[in-house]
């Protein structure tokens, strides 16, 4: 009788016994990348900037896209070399098992890799339309000239803004509106570039190029020439300034009474 017990006990020991290491591994890389695509805004930038317009955030979700796959791909091939490299090293003199074609894995690594191509490709058909489309009906449009050296926007009602002195011009946007961009040169090429508006465009002379923002935030942001332009190239700096809507229009109709005075 005490033997019976006694194998009962072991029985209900043994079936108590912890998950083993690997399955309880495997449930907590499953539950580290549940986490991490339920938290998919907090990843990474991988050295981007987030991106103060909407456009910008659509560039910098593409570029997040991007680098994820690569990490991916990175994983995967980096893993399956150093697999090849350590499980089937050389152990002796005697020449292996040799073998021609495996037509399952020729599919598999030409299939996934174009598969792949063909994502990216249309992840960023998709994310640049919606970044060039330029609205029909924007609240603001605003010409912003390139010269050797420097830059010149001009608003509705005759509103100029030029480099003053040492100190460079500011181009004021409202926030949450849409302003159309148009975007010319005088002379030769230059780059309107703003970084953390993850934008730029060239400044062509002959060519004119329309883009929108539309930013999401109140902020100052630094804007320079992105194109080798000539001897005061790195003079080429701007200022974006984003303030509400309210401030925008006061700052607007301020500077066009000031024309008009
Ligand atoms: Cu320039």
């Amino acid at each position: 009788m005490q033997l019976v017990e006694s194998s009962a006990e072991t029985c209900r020991s043994e079936k108590i016994k912890p998950p083993r290491f690997g399955l309880r591994k495997r449930n907590l890389v499953g539950l580290l990348l549940g986490a991490m695509a339920l938290s998919a805004c907090n990843l990474p930038t991988f050295g981007a900037y987030r991106g103060a317009t909407t456009q910008g955030q659509n560039e910098f979700h593409l570029w997040q896209g991007f680098i994820i796959t690569a990490i991916f791909v990175g994983v995967i091939t980096w893993g399956a070399l150093f697999y090849a490299v350590f499980k089937f090293r050389r152990r002796s003199d005697q020449i292996p098992e040799q073998t021609h074609s495996n037509i399952k894995w020729e599919l598999i690594y030409t299939i996934i890799p174009v598969l792949i191509v063909i994502g990216l490709f249309a992840a960023t058909y998709v994310s640049e339309n919606q970044i060039d489309s330029v609205s029909s009906h924007p609240a603001l449009r605003v010409t912003v000239v390139g010269f050797q050296w420097g830059w010149k926007f001009e608003y509705p009602g005759g509103v100029t803004i030029i480099p003053k002195g040492s100190s460079y011009p500011t181009l004021e946007l409202p926030q949450g509106k849409t302003t159309t961009i148009k975007l010319v040169s005088n002379d030769v090429v230059h780059g309107f570039y703003i970084p953390e508006f993850n934008f730029s465009r060239y400044a062509l002379p002959g060519v004119t190029n329309y883009f929108d923002f539309t930013p999401t935030k109140t902020g100052s942001f630094v804007g320079r020439c992105s194109q080798l332009c000539g001897l005061y190239h790195a003079e080429m700096l701007f200022n974006v300034k984003v303030v509400s809507s309210t401030d925008f229009s006061n700052w607007l109709s301020a500077q066009q009474q000031k024309v008009t005075a």
